[in-house]
């Protein structure tokens, strides 16, 4: 299906990475949309909405607040705009936090069936981290598959405990400081649903009017994400699929394969995606390849499933999250296969261009006009196989004149969990705490979060990047940075050319790169470990360290949850995209300021990323004169 393109992109505006330019030009010409095509058509878009001003909680609305105070000041039940807008934020924060722990529970139930010997497709990989595990939540049995037994029983019981005690994963690994002080707060989350569920409860028409009340809740629940629900999911995949370690790979389109089946996975949770990869690279399936006259199968991730992927066993990265829809357009894409989250249901109009089959696997995720093959974990490597195999049927269907397959692709060095991390450092945090004090490295930078086409594509994520290691800045990060991090060549030690001399000088000793990629969106709970593991080590609370947060492109309510558990766990966190909250002067000025005194961190939003490196330099530096370290 050729749709009518009303609006034209400029090319050399929609991103700053290598051949992507190239390929929303083809989709011009091949009639395809892109999601800058349907931003522009949305223009102009809702001015309530962009304030978050706009309520329609109950049917007596919808209602909107006139920002100016020439209009409305109340809805029809009589809320504000403070009300309002601290009610849409909590809601985000519900959804993000409920995204994160739900696919946190399905990797339990495959972790739990696998201990149980049900899911014969997977294994226990990383016992050495499963036995770390058990300790840290006081499991004392011997044999493997009876640890596993009582940890997943204690895990599943984080989602839905009836008393008031606090989320174990979270007790086991947060500073006490923190612990203590979200107590005082009245912020220590109990289980992940219940405060999920309270979001929705205290949104509800007539219930909390108060925006501070409102937004502490939503500090609670952000805290259940990152602290537990985001950190199980992340704990349980390393044990089923191996703790990541530094890995070479090669991210950007040109990763996809003129000569062989292309399938990308695209999503989340690495439940499926570790197995397509697997099955994959099978004799079988390189000759059935081979009998539809391809070389073999190439698996590309795109997306954090391609991070899950990529950091465990270097599987290439085709592309962050604007760049779902050029995969297809490259015309060289026998099957995009999805699990979950951020998958944009425009794949289907676009893959109506091309031979691309789109396939669904989630019964949650579910989008007209796929082909949905639904994944289960007792037939794990048969559903994988299935998949496989419709993408190589496909490849007779490939039309040669439609595959414009962009040259670049570039070398990355991933995998840098917790452990890999310390690894480098001898195993031990002493040499990075040092190289903080005296002031080699100034700070740490955790950068995470999504593509947004408000933003020029990349631009924020690698901009920010290299303006913070030119600083002796060390940066961290996951999600979509990452993968705009090493299409962009800053995940190699030779980046390290690029930062000032300290870090240069750090990262030349253990052959490392000035950016760290350290996993998927949950993998997040890696950078709060690092964090955790140094405020403890120093004696200081989080709060202390001359660290910070930040979400350059940020779309999604998932990154709501993680930018509000960084500030909640004492980060100043950067946004590069706002938040709709400026409608209420109040939930603005709680979020960027007052809750500072309370938490120790708060949002800062600057759109522009040499100045938001600026204020975060600066941040780090008065931090640092605080603890007496040289600046
Ligand atoms: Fe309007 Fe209040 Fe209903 Fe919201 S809850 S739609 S503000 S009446
Ligand atoms: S995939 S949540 S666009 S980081 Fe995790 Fe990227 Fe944001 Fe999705």
């Amino acid at each position: 299906m050729v749709e009518y393109i009303r609006y034209r992109v400029s090319p050399k505006q929609v991103s700053t990475t290598p051949g992507v330019g190239k390929l929303v030009e083809k989709a011009e010409e091949d009639g395809a949309k892109t999601a800058w095509h349907r931003f522009l058509e949305q223009q102009p878009q809702c001015g309530f909405g962009l304030l978050g001003v706009c309520c329609r909680n109950c049917t007596m609305g919808p209602c909107r607040i006139d920002p100016f105070g020439a209009g409305p000041t109340k809805g029809v039940c009589g809320a504000d705009a403070d009300t309002i807008v601290a009610r849409n934020i909590v809601r985000m924060i519900a959804s993000g936090a409920a995204s994160h722990s739900d696919h946190a529970r399905d990797i339990v139930h495959v972790f739990k069936g696998t201990a149980e010997g049900e899911f014969k497709g997977y294994k226990l990989t990383d016992t050495e981290k499963l036995r770390e595990l058990a300790k840290i939540l006081g499991v004392s049995a011997e044999d493997e598959n009876e640890i596993a037994l009582e940890v997943a029983h204690i895990l599943e019981m984080e989602f839905g405990k009836p008393d008031d005690e606090p989320l174990r994963l979270l007790a086991a690994t947060a500073p006490k400081k923190r612990i203590k002080l979200w107590e005082r707060l009245g912020v220590l989350p109990r289980a992940i649903d219940r405060e999920v569920c309270e979001c929705m409860h205290r949104t509800h028409m007539g219930v909390d009017a108060d925006p501070v009340s409102l937004l502490l809740h939503g500090v609670r629940t952000a805290l259940a994400d990152g602290w537990s629900g985001s950190m199980m999911a992340t704990y349980l995949s390393d044990i089923l699929f191996g703790t990541p370690k530094p890995i070479k790979s090669f991210a950007n389109l040109g990763v996809l394969r003129e000569d062989m089946v292309n399938i990308v996975v695209h999503g989340h949770n690495p439940i499926l995606s570790m197995k397509i990869a697997e099955v994959a690279q099978s004799e079988e399936m390189k000759s059935l390849a081979e009998q539809y006259g391809a070389k073999g199968v190439n698996v590309a991730g795109m997306c954090c499933t391609g991070n899950e992927v990529l950091s465990r066993i270097g599987v290439q990265v085709a592309g962050n999250a604007l760049m779902q829809e050029l995969a297809i357009i490259t015309g060289a894409v026998e099957a995009v296969v999805v699990d979950y989250q951020c998958l944009m249901p425009s794949l289907v109009d676009v893959a109506s261009c091309y031979h691309t089959k789109i396939i669904t696997t989630e019964p949650k995720a579910r989008i007209p006009g796929t082909i949905h093959v639904e994944f289960k974990p007792e037939r794990a490597d048969e559903i994988a196989k299935e998949i496989v195999k419709i993408a190589i049927e496909n490849y007779k269907n490939r039309v040669p004149a439609k595959v414009y397959i962009p040259e670049h692709k570039v070398e990355l060095v991933a995998g840098f969990s917790v452990e890999a991390i310390l690894e480098a450092l001898g195993g031990t945090l002493d040499p990075l705490i040092n190289a903080l004090k005296d002031g080699t490295i100034k700070g740490i930078v955790g950068v995470v979060g999504c593509n947004n086409p408000r933003v020029k594509h990349n631009f924020s994520h690698v901009t920010l990047a290299k303006e913070l290691i030119k600083r002796d800045v060390l940066v961290v990060g996951t999600g979509c940075w990452g993968i705009a991090a090493a299409m962009h060549g800053l995940l190699t030690p030779k980046a390290a050319e690029m930062a000032g001399p300290g870090l240069r000088a750090i990262c030349e000793t253990l052959g490392i790169p000035p950016c760290l990629h350290m996993g998927s969106c949950v993998d997040c709970s890696r950078i709060l470990i690092t964090l955790g593991a140094l405020a403890n080590a120093l004696g200081v609370d989080i709060s202390d360290l001359p660290v910070a947060g930040s979400a350059p492109e940020w779309m999604s309510e998932k990154a709501v949850s993680i930018g509000t558990y960084f500030v909640a766990s004492g980060v100043f966190t950067h946004l590069g995209v706002v938040p709709p909250v400026l409608g209420s002067q109040k939930v603005t000025k709680i979020l960027t300021d007052d809750i500072e005194d309370l938490l120790g961190g708060r949002f800062y939003v600057e759109s522009d990323p040499v100045k938001a490196a600026e204020t975060i330099y600066n941040v780090i530096i008065e931090k640092r004169k605080k603890l007496k370290w040289p600046v």
